[in-house]
């Protein structure tokens, strides 16, 4: 099994709400992490059909062209009563001005009186150079509420009510969300895949 050596690890994605979270996971273990934006690496085209596939492809751009092992998360909302969708298109639902106000009332307007039962799923990808990947998948399960309730988090969080809980990803603070999410829960099975993460 490929270790991750502490030191430098880029974080393949541009999206400043993740960048946050997967910050939060990654500093303990000893890496210092930097992103694809301070790089000023390009954004690739997700042309793949699955998340699996789009982390990989996502971290393995960042990693050939850093010359540094890569991570990249790919994830989405997926909507049991719309088949799965908005799916691995949900950053694509919010439009070119990538307004999530917009992508949930697109949600809503679709599920009309439907069951409303979801699951967010997070597949991280870490890349090395030479293209070797490691790829793990993470899921919570829950209720989309309407209105949108709470201005934290991003995304879809302020419609996502996770099962168990009275209050939304939005409305919950920054560690009460990071405790328990799909991207956590795919971060505790790469930790458990590389465990030179977790010493
Ligand atoms: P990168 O590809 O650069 O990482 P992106 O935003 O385009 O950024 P994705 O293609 O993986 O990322 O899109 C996933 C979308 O799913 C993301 O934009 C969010 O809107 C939504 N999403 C994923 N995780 C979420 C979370 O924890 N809370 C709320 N929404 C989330």
């Amino acid at each position: 099994m490929r270790r991750l050596e502490r030191g430098r690890l880029v974080l393949a994605t541009h999206n400043p709400g993740k960048v946050v979270e997967l910050a939060e996971l990654l500093n303990p273990q000893g890496l210092e992490v930097v992103s694809a934006g301070e790089l000023g690496l390009p954004e690739p085209d997700e042309t793949e059909t699955t998340f699996i596939g789009n982390a990989r492809l996502k971290a393995l751009a960042a990693a050939t062209a850093s010359g540094l092992p890569a991570i990249a998360d790919d994830s989405g909302l997926c909507v049991h009563a719309l088949d799965g969708a908005p799916g691995i298109y949900s950053a694509r639902w919010a439009g070119p001005g990538k307004d999530f106000a917009v992508a949930m009332a697109r949600v809503n307007d679709e599920l009309g009186d439907k069951p409303r039962s979801a699951h967010f799923i997070c597949a991280l990808c870490v890349a090395w150079p030479d293209g070797h990947t490691e790829v793990v998948e993470g899921r919570v399960d829950g209720t989309l509420v309407w209105p949108p309730r709470g201005g934290n988090g991003f995304g879809y969080d302020p419609m996502f009510l996770m099962d168990g809980r009275d209050a939304t990803y939005g409305e919950m603070a920054r560690a009460e969300k990071e405790a328990d999410n799909h991207r956590a829960r795919a971060f505790a099975q790469l930790a458990a895949l590389l465990p030179a993460v977790v010493q």
